[in-house]
């Protein structure tokens, strides 16, 4: 069976037949060689979910060096949302390649990055006139967002929330929620960071107007709006475990930040380019973001990330005070304009709302028979599950970190790929591509659902 979700003529990958199959023990002799090799020359701080060494990839297949197939649902933390190798990205990239591979925008620029620019103004939330800078990373994205914020408030301090995650520079690492692995062992940290009470409506059982109050509350003691240059949310967490904010939580926040001059910006690094139904998440909650940070999915595969946002706060920035060598390199830039043509042409933000009502309607199901399952939450292709210990889902909701390793390594064994999250490693969470038929979904569910028996 060839993938039907990749619509274009040609198709890079067509070897890559669209089923699980499972050759070798998990993982198998090849993989277990390369991974000695591997153990010899990379350290263990760059650690791997799954140490299965992959040599094709196509839609949600991903082929191992053993020839072992696994359904993938991470899709590599939310990158290949418009599926591995799709054709019309590969065919995008691979011209530009021949044409020319870099020259540094900010010596001699391109079109590919002005048309990156022009795309990142359309799709986003709001009419206002918007600028975009093109850099090579999510946690890069964040970085210049807070620079920018900074520079167009004059104001020192930068606010997070609770449970976030938002990369691993030094900066970043002061606005993890986490700790251990993020950031133990590597201060001293940038200052001035400060984290503020979320919204976690499993947990808090606060509304969204109870819960807007309380970090409010925090942002105005703690911190003092006249010194906040900006506020930064993951409008869904990723890392955190997919957490949707109580209604009007997010609004109330934006609407604080207006008021007191604080820059509102977006991380939609894991929940944007059409993750969850829309292009960004903040549109599921009416936000008109000042600074928009995107990356992961936006080129495919392709190293790429950008701060999009308001003309006057981005403009703020002297000529020669942002960008960076690979900063919208033209091959990643090519990738992206052919991942929204995708997102167009295919209407992908239907397939992100087909495989959020096949996953919620499963895992429902699931959770009917299991009472370890605490909740059920997320949108589009942003869907998880948290696990608690037995008997606790409606009181103290203990954490069950070791049901959702458990769970993972069996599906692993089984040939679907199933990433975990969460403070407290409780989260399951399904981030896959949209080239995932319902088909293919059924059966990586049914591997899960047996997941399940065996516990
Ligand atoms: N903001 C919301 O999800 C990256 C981390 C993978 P980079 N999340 C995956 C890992 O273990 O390093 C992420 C994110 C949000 C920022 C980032 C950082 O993006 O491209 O990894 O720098």
């Amino acid at each position: 069976m060839t993938n039907t979700l990749d619509t274009a003529s040609s198709a890079p990958g067509t070897t890559v037949t669209q089923e699980r199959k499972i050759v070798t023990a998990i993982p198998g002799p090849k993989s277990q060689e390369l991974h000695a090799r591997r153990v010899a020359v990379v350290p263990p701080g760059v650690s791997s979910t799954l140490p299965v060494y992959i040599e094709r990839a196509h839609g949600p297949i991903l082929v191992d060096v053993d020839g072992n197939q696994f359904i993938d649902l991470g899709a590599g933390i939310g990158v290949t949302t418009v599926g591995h190798t799709r054709s019309s990205v590969v065919e995008a990239a691979a011209g530009q390649m021949n044409d020319f591979l870099h020259t540094l925008f900010t010596i001699t620029p391109y079109e590919e990055y002005v048309r990156v620019a022009e795309l990142l103004a359309e799709h986003t939330p709001g009419d206002h006139p918007k600028r975009t800078v093109l850099v090579n990373s999510g946690a890069e994205a964040v970085e210049n967002g807070v620079k920018i914020a900074r520079r167009y408030t004059g104001r020192r301090a930068v606010a997070v929330l609770d449970h976030a995650y938002h990369g691993r520079t030094n900066l970043t690492m002061a606005m993890n929620y986490k700790a251990a692995p993020y950031a133990t062992g590597f201060g001293p940290f940038a200052g001035d960071v400060y984290h503020a009470p979320s919204s976690y409506p499993y947990h808090d059982g606060l509304s969204g107007q109870e819960a807007a109050a309380r970090t409010i509350a925090y942002l105005e003691k703690r911190i003092g709006a006249v010194d906040l240059a900006c506020l930064v949310v993951e409008p869904i967490q990723g890392e955190g475990g997919f957490m949707v904010p109580a209604d009007g939580y997010l609004p109330a926040l934006q609407e604080w930040c207006t008021a007191n001059g604080v820059v509102f910006i977006a991380d939609e690094i894991q929940s944007g380019m059409a993750r969850t139904g829309a292009y960004w998440a903040s549109e599921h909650f009416g936000l008109v973001p000042d600074l928009i940070l995107s990356a992961k999915g936006i080129a495919g595969g392709l190293p790429l990330a950008g701060v999009t946002g308001r003309a006057e706060i981005m403009d703020s920035a002297l000529p020669g005070g942002l960008g960076g060598t690979f900063g919208g390199n033209p091959v990643s830039a090519a990738a992206a304009v052919a991942v929204f043509e995708a997102i167009e042409r295919d209407n992908l933000l239907d397939e992100g709302k087909r495989i959020e009502k096949k996953l919620k309607s499963r895992l429902t199901a699931l959770q009917e028979k299991y009472d370890i399952i605490g909740d059920v939450r997320g949108i589009g292709a942003m869907v998880a599950i948290e696990l608690v210990q037995p008997g606790t889902g409606s009181t103290t909701k203990e954490p069950n970190p070791a049901a959702v390793t458990a769970l993972a390594n069996h599906a692993a064994q089984n040939g679907v790929l199933l990433l975990t999250a969460g403070t407290y490693g409780s989260v399951l969470r399904f981030l896959p591509s949209l080239a995932l038929s319902d088909e293919l979904l059924d059966d990586a569910l049914d591997v899960l659902a047996e997941g399940f028996a065996s516990l």
